[in-house]
């Protein structure tokens, strides 16, 4: 899995409004902003050509741009979100796809699907049905995948926002899996390293390039990964977690 490209969305002011499944703080904008220029600097430090698209002040949560497309090697596909005020988010992605890919398909209604949910090990597709993600985006996406000669696995998820908030691979035939989910019979090939429950946002990682790109802040967390002696690079992203926003929600790589 080399990835050579990423593609992020600055966040705008509009981001203070973004969903959230918790009570928080509000969000501080200018933190927010250095932040996400800290993690455009991590996917350079990971190898990483990266396009910086501008804000969408109309979409508080368009920054979390990984949930309006799903990128493969052979083709790309946009989503259809399943949160209503993110379906305009997919307006814009298009033309900004058309310059990479000449392959580009789509999730239609009454199918919804959020990038998030999607978790690719190879040339394989884990798809989580989720409150975002129903069983006809996902089929959706199982028969496009299949044109293209992958594979697309929908597997079942609750409890947490997205798939890959839970489970993440990171190398090595390894899932990094938050302490209390409930792992998919379809993951049983993996060995799995556990996020105690108390670090739980730490199960959002990336494996980039022979790094592991991991949060700040989730010691334990840490001390796990670096069983699998791959370099760690961690960078806070704290402001975006107060709206549910992990690592890999912030950018499209390929
Ligand atoms: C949302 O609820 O849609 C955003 N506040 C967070 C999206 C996080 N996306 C992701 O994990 N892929």
């Amino acid at each position: 899995m080399h990835d050579s490209k990423a593609i992020v969305r600055r966040p705008g002011r509009s981001i203070v409004h973004g969903l959230s499944t918790s009570v928080h703080t509000t969000l501080d904008y200018g933190k927010a902003l250095a932040q996400h220029d800290q993690y455009i600097q991590a996917l350079e430090y990971c190898g990483l050509n990266v396009a910086v698209l501008d804000c969408l002040e109309a979409y508080p949560d368009s920054t979390f741009i990984e949930d309006v497309a799903v990128l493969t090697p052979d083709c790309a596909i946009i989503t259809a979100p399943g949160a209503p005020s993110r379906k305009g988010e997919v307006q814009s992605i298009e033309a900004v796809l058309k310059s990479y890919y000449v392959d580009i398909e789509k999730i239609h209604a009454p199918g919804t699907l959020e990038g998030g949910d999607v978790l690719s090990i190879g040339r394989c597709f884990y798809i989580g049905l989720s409150k975002r993600t129903n069983p006809s985006g996902a089929d959706q996406l199982v028969n496009i995948l299949k044109t293209y000669g992958m594979i697309g696995i929908p597997v079942p998820q609750r409890g947490f926002l997205h798939l890959k908030t839970a489970v993440t691979y990171v190398g090595r035939n390894s899932l990094l899996v938050a302490e209390g989910f409930d792992l998919p019979k379809q993951f049983e090939e993996f060995e799995t390293i556990q996020v105690p429950r108390a670090e739980y946002p730490a199960a959002n990682c990336i494996l980039m390039n022979d790094k592991i790109l991991m949060p700040a802040g989730f010691p334990d967390t840490r001390k796990r990964l670096e069983s699998l002696d791959t370099e760690i690079v961690e960078v806070d992203i704290s402001e975006f977690a107060k709206i549910d926003g992990g690592l890999t929600c912030l950018s499209l790589r390929f």
